[in-house]
C-alpha cells in the first residue's frame, strides 16, 4: 500500500473552508471562510488530528497542505478546464438542476462527465494519502458523489461517510441521468449516506434496488460482498448560540435601527436574503409581493421589500440570465410603484460580513424563504436564531427541507402566487401573540438542534455502522 497519513478524521468536501486573501503587505494568505460546517466540525476535527481536503478556489496550481488556525488543510487544484467542465459544467450545470426538481433543464455532456470522474478521483487519493489507518473520512456534497467507492477501493480499511446537502431526486427524475449507475454505485462505497430528509434517503434506496439490484431492506442496502451501507436522515442545522449571540450584540442592534431607519421607518420590513439562484424562488416572491402594493392591500409607505442576493456561479449562462431577469423585475417594480426616496424593493446584488446579516434579520418583520426545492435552507434557521426577542415572521417554502421542522411558519407553495400573496398579507398583518407563539415553538427546534447536534448524530450513527471495523472518532472536547 502506498504511504499512510496520519489524521484519524478526514474531511473531504468541494472546497477548502478558507479564501484566498492579499495581505496588506501584498503577500497571499487565507482568511476562515464563514459557514456552520466548519464551525461544527472544527472541534471534532481538533480532538481527531483532523484534515481537510479541497478546492482552495482559483487556479493557481499545486499548494501545499498547511495548517491554518490549528487545522490541517489540503488543497487540491482544479485546472481551467476542470473548473469549467467539473465544476460550472457537471456539478453546477448537470446535477445541480437535477437535483432540484428540474427547475432548471440539466444539460448532459460527456466531457463534462469525464472531468467529474478524473477530478472524483484526484480527491479519493489525497484522501488516501492523508488519512491514518481505519481513520474515518467523511465526503460532503453532490460535487463528490463518486469519491467513496474510489476511496474504498484505495484503502478498505477506512470508514467512511458521505452527507449530500441538496435534495436527492425521485427516481424518475434522477433516470434522466446517463451516468445514473455510475453515481449510486459511487455512493455505495460509503458506509452510511445521509440526507436532509428522510424522503431523500427512500428516493436513494429505491433506486439503488431498481437500478442497481441489490437487496434493500428499509434504511439498508445489502451489497453481494456482504458489506452493507446505511442511508438516513440527517436534517443539517446552524451554529444558533453563536448566531443568537451576535444578533445580541450593541453593534448589531445599532445597525438594525439604523437600517430601519434608512429605509424610512416603514411600519412592516420584509427581507429575503439568498444566492442568486434559480431554486430560490426570488422572481415569484418579489412579484407576489408587488402586487399586494398594486392591489391597494398596502402602501410603499408602510412597507418596503429588503432583496438580498450574493453573487453566486456567475460563469454559468442560467445564472447570467436569471440576475438580468430579477433586475429587469425589480426596476419595473420601482418604476411603477415607487415613489421619490420609497422604492418598493430594495435590491443589494452584494455579499454581506455575518454581522450584517444578523443586522438585518434583526430588522425584519417579515423574512420571506420561498425556494422552488432547497436541501434544508439555513437562511430560515438564521432568522429564527436571531429572534431572542421572540417575534417576527416566518413566510417558508413547503418545498425548503427546513419547512419539515420548521412547522410554524407560514408555509407556502411558491408556485402558487395568490397563494404566496394570502400568506405574505396573513404574517404583514398578524396579531403579536400568534407571531410569537409561532416563533417560541421555532426557537426551540433550532436552538435545540444546532449543527453541532447534527455533526455528532452523523459521526456517532457512521461509527455504529460497522463497530467491529476501524477506530473510533473522538468526540469533540468541550471548551
Ligand atoms: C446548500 C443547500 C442547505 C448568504 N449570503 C451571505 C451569506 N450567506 C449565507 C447564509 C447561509 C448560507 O450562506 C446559505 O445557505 P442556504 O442553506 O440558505 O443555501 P445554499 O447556499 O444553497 O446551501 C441548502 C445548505 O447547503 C447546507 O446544507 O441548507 O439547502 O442548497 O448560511 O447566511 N453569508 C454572509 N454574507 C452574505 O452575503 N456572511
Amino acid at each position: 500500500m502506498a504511504r499512510i497519513g496520519t489524521a484519524d478524521l478526514v474531511i473531504v468536501a468541494n472546497r477548502l473552508p478558507v479564501d484566498r486573501m492579499t495581505n496588506p503587505d501584498g503577500t497571499l494568505g487565507w482568511r476562515r471562510s464563514p459557514g456552520g460546517l466548519v464551525s461544527a466540525l472544527e472541534p471534532v476535527m481538533r480532538a481527531n488530528d483532523g484534515a481537510w481536503i479541497g478546492w482552495p478556489g482559483g487556479d493557481d496550481g499545486e499548494l501545499e497542505p498547511f495548517v491554518d488556525d490549528g487545522l490541517q488543510l489540503v488543497p487540491v487544484a482544479l485546472s481551467p478546464d476542470e473548473i469549467e467542465e467539473f465544476y460550472e459544467g457537471f456539478s453546477n450545470g448537470t446535477l445541480w438542476p437535477l437535483y432540484h426538481d428540474v427547475v432548471a433543464k440539466p444539460e448532459f455532456h460527456r466531457e463534462w462527465f469525464d472531468s467529474y470522474v478524473r477530478v472524483n478521483e484526484r480527491f479519493a487519493r489525497k484522501a488516501a494519502e492523508v488519512a491514518s489507518e481505519n481513520a474515518t473520512v467523511w465526503i460532503q456534497d453532490y460535487q463528490m458523489q463518486l469519491v467513496p467507492q474510489m476511496l474504498r477501493e484505495l484503502r478498505p480499511d477506512l470508514r467512511i461517510g458521505f452527507y449530500l446537502h441538496i435534495p436527492f431526486p425521485p427516481a424518475e427524475l434522477f433516470q434522466q441521468l446517463p451516468w445514473r449507475r455510475q453515481v449510486l454505485e459511487g455512493l455505495l462505497g460509503a458506509d452510511l449516506v445521509g440526507f436532509q430528509l428522510p424522503g431523500a434517503a427512500q428516493n436513494f434506496i429505491r433506486l439503488v434496488r431498481q437500478r442497481v439490484g441489490h437487496k434493500t431492506h428499509r434504511d439498508t442496502v445489502y451489497l453481494p460482498d456482504g458489506r452493507t451501507v446505511k442511508a438516513a436522515a440527517f436534517p443539517i442545522s446552524i451554529d444558533a448560540k453563536n448566531f443568537e449571540d451576535l444578533a445580541r450584540t450593541e453593534a448589531v442592534d445599532r445597525r438594525a435601527k439604523a437600517i430601519r431607519e434608512a429605509l424610512g421607518n416603514p411600519a412592516k420590513i420584509f427581507l429575503g436574503i439568498d444566492r442568486l439562484d434559480y431554486t430560490k424562488g426570488i422572481h415569484a416572491r418579489l412579484r407576489a409581493f408587488s402586487e399586494l402594493i398594486r392591489d391597494g392591500q398596502f402602501d410603499v409607505e408602510d412597507a418596503v421589500f429588503v432583496q438580498v442576493a450574493t453573487p453566486s456561479r456567475e460563469r454559468v449562462e442560467q445564472y447570467r440570465i436569471l440576475r438580468d431577469d430579477i433586475d429587469r423585475l425589480v426596476g419595473r417594480i420601482n418604476g411603477d410603484l415607487g415613489r421619490i426616496g420609497r422604492p418598493a424593493i430594495s435590491y443589494l446584488h452584494s455579499s454581506y460580513p455575518r454581522e450584517e446579516m444578523a443586522a438585518l434579520y434583526k430588522a425584519a418583520d417579515v423574512m420571506v424563504v420561498t425556494p422552488y426545492r432547497d436541501g434544508m435552507n439555513l437562511v430560515a434557521k438564521e432568522y429564527v436564531a436571531c429572534r431572542y426577542e421572540g417575534d417576527g415572521a416566518l413566510v417558508l417554502s413547503e418545498f425548503a427541507g427546513a419547512a419539515e421542522e420548521l412547522r410554524q411558519a407560514w408555509l407556502v407553495n411558491p408556485y402558487d402566487i395568490n397563494g404566496m400573496k394570502q400568506a405574505l398579507l396573513q404574517a404583514y398583518e398578524a396579531d403579536p401573540k400568534d407571531i410569537a407563539r409561532r416563533m417560541k415553538a421555532m426557537r426551540k427546534t433550532v436552538i435545540e438542534k444546532d449543527v453541532a447536534h447534527w455533526a455528532a448524530r452523523f459521526l456517532d450513527e457512521l461509527a455504529a455502522t460497522r463497530p467491529d471495523h476501524g477506530k473510533s472518532v473522538r468526540p469533540a472536547r468541550r471548551s
